[in-house]
């Protein structure tokens, strides 16, 4: 399932098979075909664990009409075929992208998806990184059948008036035929209905705003995320064309001070950072994963989540949605110095990324926050014009949410005046040995000084390694999940005890496989940074975090 609820009771939508045939292009005498299963990666396959090359997924659909391909993730280079016409290209592995083919026969057709993981020239996000990135179809693909106008979005604001909550929605209407569509779109939620007249020209897109008002609805907060159904539909001549369902929860985030409210309450962070995988999977958890992966943070005390380093599966976020776990999204840029920024593509596939997340994550209560650009050239002057650059956009797509990126211990400054919220990755005790509350305080200082005065400060990350199993009782030895233990008690504990930090995200929530280039730094060619192993197991780790973070001192 593509969401963990039904999105369409009118349009003709269905998920793809789960099995697809798959020939490995460049694997050097594995070419005759596989089947493998979607959302998959092609690394859980024991022969492709570490292939990276093109992969040609295919399978038999029965379509006809008007017909949407929606694919929810593809790693990391695509292009979609029907019938050998190509209907779609796409680049970054973690947003969805859709395919339309227009008059299509009734009967059966083929769906190709070309999948392409190879590094090289054309990829600036994409690159050897300190998380590994896999190969194919990681997210699950829809077949449409549509109608002359359908449906693209529809992005709901809830905003808190003196009448009580209202529901600012922006529904948009595209328009595929060669003639002006005219019709009704009716947003219903919490039991209201709000009707709007819509006019879309031929070939456009065009949208339209509806009010709903849902006086005394109640409030989603992370102890009580009551959830609202929201369906837009689509009536042309009289009868529904076209809907969209999406869920919602009513509340309102903003920045006072050095403090973030959620509803007027200042939230107190206590999270992890937390990369999209799980074990031989990789990025293509299982659902039932997904939601242990919550459990277990839940377990240890946490209440937020990082979604470090791109936007996630949109089921994750529908679960924590459910859970109440807030979360950090955050669009796909990891580590990359000057040089890298200054690639041409740089700013149009970070640009995408983006977009895209905001664009398809607008609706989840559970995101409280935006971020961008982990740990780049925030220190040039050109780093920092990018910076201001996504941070505004940003803030242009989605004026409700405050905005913020992560950056390197280093001394910084040309930014923290254009974020809602400074944030800084610290590793006190890991990579250095100055104590924690000396590298906290020479940051908070230098943060007062140089633009950040009077804002939220967030630690989004901190952190120690630990190898699953490696034990040293005098907690000495390196990679010792005893010496994690030490440095994990004296930073969560340095930090929470400034009440001028708004909270902290631990690196990490689970060890994760890195690309090969990273391996001299990485035993395992894994970051062995997890409070829990690949596969959950928790390391000795889980108990120390859950005692500071459930202990009353530090809250
Ligand atoms: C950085 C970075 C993470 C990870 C971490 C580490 O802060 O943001 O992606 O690489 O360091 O393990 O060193």
């Amino acid at each position: 399932m593509e969401r963990v609820f039904c999105t369409h009771e009118v349009r003709k939508s269905r998920e793809c098979g789960p099995v697809w045939t798959f020939t490995a292009l460049d694997a050097g005498g594995l070419e005759k075909p596989e089947k493998l299963i979607v959302p998959g990666v092609w690394e859980a396959h024991p022969r492709l664990r570490n292939y990276r090359g093109r992969g040609v997924y295919e399978q038999k659909i029965h379509c006809g009409g008007n017909v949407r391909i929606w694919l929810g993730g593809v790693s990391f280079r695509a292009a979609v075929y029907l019938d050998d016409a190509l209907l779609a290209e796409h680049y970054g592995a973690y947003t969805g992208f859709e395919g339309l083919a227009q008059d299509v026969p009734e009967g059966e057709h083929t769906l190709r998806v070309e999948a392409d993981n190879r590094f090289g020239e054309d990829s600036a996000l994409h690159i050897p990184n300190d998380y590994y990135a896999y190969g194919g179809i990681n997210r699950p693909v829809l077949v449409e059948e549509l109608g002359k106008a359908y449906i693209t979005r529809c992005r709901v604001t809830p905003r808190k008036t003196e009448q009580g909550w209202v529901a600012e929605a922006e529904v948009s209407v595209r328009n595929l035929g060669g003639e002006t569509v005219r019709g009704t779109v009716k947003v219903t939620l919490a039991g209201q209905t709000a009707a709007v007249q819509a006019e879309v020209p031929a070939n456009r897109t065009a949208a339209v705003k509806a009010r709903v008002a849902c006086g005394n609805a109640e409030e989603w907060t992370p102890d009580t995320p009551v959830l609202y159904m929201v369906k837009a539909v689509l009536e042309m001549d009289g009868a529904p064309a076209d809907d969209w369902i999406d869920r919602i929860g009513f509340r309102e985030v903003r920045t006072e001070g050095n403090r973030i409210l959620l509803n007027g309450k200042p939230l107190r962070l206590k999270g992890f950072n937390r990369h999209e995988e799980y074990g031989a999977f990789g990025l293509s958890a299982p659902l039932a994963g997904m939601m242990q992966d919550l459990q277990l943070m839940r377990e240890m005390g946490a209440n937020c989540v990082r979604t470090c380093h791109y936007p996630n599966d949109p089921r994750f976020l529908d679960l924590c949605d459910e859970t109440g776990m807030l979360v950090w999204e955050e669009s796909h840029a990891r580590g990359l110095d000057e040089e890298r920024m200054r690639h041409p593509r740089f700013m149009d596939q970070l640009r995408l990324s983006t977009e895209e997340m905001v664009e398809q994550h607008f609706n989840h209560p559970s995101i409280f926050i935006w971020g961008c650009l982990n740990e780049c050239a925030d220190d040039t002057e050109y780093g920092a014009e990018c910076y201001r650059e996504i941070l505004n956009l940003l803030k242009r797509l989605d004026g409700s949410r405050p905005v913020t990126a992560a950056l390197l211990e280093r001394p910084g400054g040309k930014v923290y005046g254009e974020m809602d919220a400074v944030s800084v990755n610290l590793y006190p005790q890991w990579y250095h040995d100055t104590p924690v509350e000396k590298s906290l305080g020479r940051k908070m200082t230098e943060i007062r000084e140089k633009g950040g005065a009077g804002k939220p400060v967030i630690v989004s990350e901190i952190g120690a390694g630990a190898i699953y199993g490696f034990h040293d009782p005098l907690g000495e030895a390196k990679w010792s999940e005893e010496r994690q233990c030490r440095i994990l008690k004296d930073q969560i504990q340095g930090v929470l005890a400034n009440s001028e930090v708004t909270g902290v995200f631990l690196w990490q929530f689970a060890d994760v496989r890195v690309d090969g280039e990273w391996f001299a730094r990485r035993p395992k060619t894994v970051n062995n940074k997890g409070v829990v192993d690949e596969y959950r197991r928790p390391k000795l780790a889980f108990r120390t975090v859950k005692d500071c973070f459930q202990s009353g001192q530090e809250s």
